[in-house]
């Protein structure tokens, strides 16, 4: 039994144990709320430092030269399945009007009147700043429409770039004087991908047409080389029909074709045909085979290349050291590409894209990629096996040439009707 004193204990004791955890819920809620108020803030001036250091890392003008560590950034990688093109200028999209009636502008004429033929290549070195200045009528972005006439062609010029500034200065220089003439909606993309990896010509074209067709709705896309520039203005910068291999005529390659199947330097392929062959291999590091690759894409596909006279189609290339080291891989790569285009390209894509600027003369498009990454990684044991099968062969047919050489000397000499013959036909093949 209790005692009414001990009742009046305990209920004291309770209400005061209940007050007790009263007074904690009353303060653990304002101290979970400082917490996380804390915490957001941490997060907040981290978030900051990382936004700082990422533009402090790399920027065109700051640094030449390729990055070197570009690691621990915390970008989003992107991955081109996920990829649906978005901007302006899809179908349905009305015609730009002009600014002074607000009427639609008309299409421009098929064969723009500006056109010169012949042009005077400026080979001066200008400084990109002085550059510039001459083109007041680029938007940002080395973006431009004509203001006169609603245009044919969206076209987008993809550069693969990696530290050859001199060159992307004369490029630039010598080029927009072209494509403005050529009365075109264009947009002039500079890719880099990082130095952590050797150069992929290839891998920065297919980065460059992701990234180009997220921002406007281009129907034309001119893969190009940034040391070639156009002798002529007639050698029109659009896609008309099937893919087209623009640069017929080299001064380099002394203005001949090497081989007929040639297909690098600068090319032209509308949207719908550069995906439909899955764009380029991603898998082509180092110089060469990456435009022998395409071809073979094209062929799969059924479509046949065009290429202008050569007097149209002419450039001269910009003299260069061979930068990247050549790629070994490029004949196994090339042996395999029947069994693997339609998995190695566009839609294996996969990189971190790091930062678009805007210059006047052009989007500059720096990514990076993971090289141990499936999509760019080549099985160097499965190169060694098939070589080894390979010589294994050769060798055993060369062994059983031997044989049978020896074989039907050894018949031949039994029978000297055989030898008289054999005497004959060798004759025969020596005249
Ligand atoms: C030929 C092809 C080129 C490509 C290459 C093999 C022609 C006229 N050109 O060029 O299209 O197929 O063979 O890969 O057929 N680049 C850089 N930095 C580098 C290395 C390359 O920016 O360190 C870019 C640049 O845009 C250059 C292009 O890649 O123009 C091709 O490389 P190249 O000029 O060294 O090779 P080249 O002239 O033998
Ligand atoms: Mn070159």
């Amino acid at each position: 039994m209790m005692s009414s004193s001990n009742v009046m204990i305990d209920a004291g004791k309770k209400s005061s144990s209940q007050r007790t955890r009263l007074h904690k819920d009353m303060f653990i809620f304002p101290c979970r709320l400082r917490l996380i108020l804390r915490i957001f803030v941490i997060i907040q001036i981290a978030f900051a430092i990382m936004c700082l250091y990422k533009t402090t890392t790399f920027s065109f003008y700051e640094n030449d030269k390729s990055i070197i560590n570009t690691s621990g950034h915390n970008e989003k990688v992107r991955n081109v399945r996920q990829f649906t093109p978005t901007g302006i200028g899809t179908t349905g999209t009305p015609l730009p009007l002009d600014r002074t009636t607000g009427t639609p502008l008309p299409l421009c004429p098929e064969v723009p009147p500006g056109l010169i033929g012949k042009v005077k290549i400026d080979f001066a070195n200008y400084e990109m700043v002085q550059v510039e200045k001459t083109y007041p009528s680029l938007q940002n972005g080395g973006r431009y429409k004509p203001t006169k006439c609603t245009s044919r062609h969206r076209v987008a010029i993809i550069i693969p770039y990696r530290n050859r500034k001199g060159h992307l200065i004369q490029l630039m220089n010598n080029l927009h004087k072209i494509l403005q003439r050529q009365q075109l909606d264009y947009g002039i993309y500079v890719v880099e991908v990082a130095a952590l990896s050797e150069f992929n010509r290839a891998l920065s074209l297919n980065i460059g047409f992701t990234e180009a067709s997220r921002e406007y709705d281009y129907q034309c896309f001119i893969f190009h080389d940034v040391d070639l520039i156009p002798e002529n203005d007639q050698n029109m910068y659009s896609c008309p029909k099937g893919p087209r291999h623009m640069s017929v005529a080299v001064d380099k390659l002394k203005y001949k074709l090497p081989y007929s199947t040639i297909f690098g330097g600068v090319v032209a392929m509308t949207k719908e045909d550069f995906q439909n062959v899955n764009g380029f291999s991603n898998k082509f590091f180092g110089w060469g085979g990456e435009d022998d690759d395409m071809f073979k894409r094209l062929n799969n596909t059924h479509l046949n290349i065009t290429r202008y006279k050569s007097k149209i189609a002419r450039y001269r290339m910009l003299s260069h050291k061979k930068d990247s080291s050549v790629n070994n891989e490029r004949f196994y790569l090339l042996r395999h590409t029947n069994d693997t285009w339609r998995t190695d390209g566009l839609n294996s894509l996969t990189y971190r894209h790091f930062k678009t600027e805007r210059h006047r003369l052009f989007t500059y498009i720096l990514a990076d990629i993971d090289p141990s990454h499936p999509a760019y990684y080549t099985d160097r044991l499965k190169i060694v096996q098939e070589s080894l099968q390979k010589m294994r062969e050769d060798f055993n047919k060369t062994r059983a040439m031997e044989s049978k050489g020896d074989n039907s000397t050894r018949l031949n000499s039994t029978s000297s009707e055989h030898l008289t013959k054999d005497k004959k036909h060798n004759k025969k093949q020596r005249i």
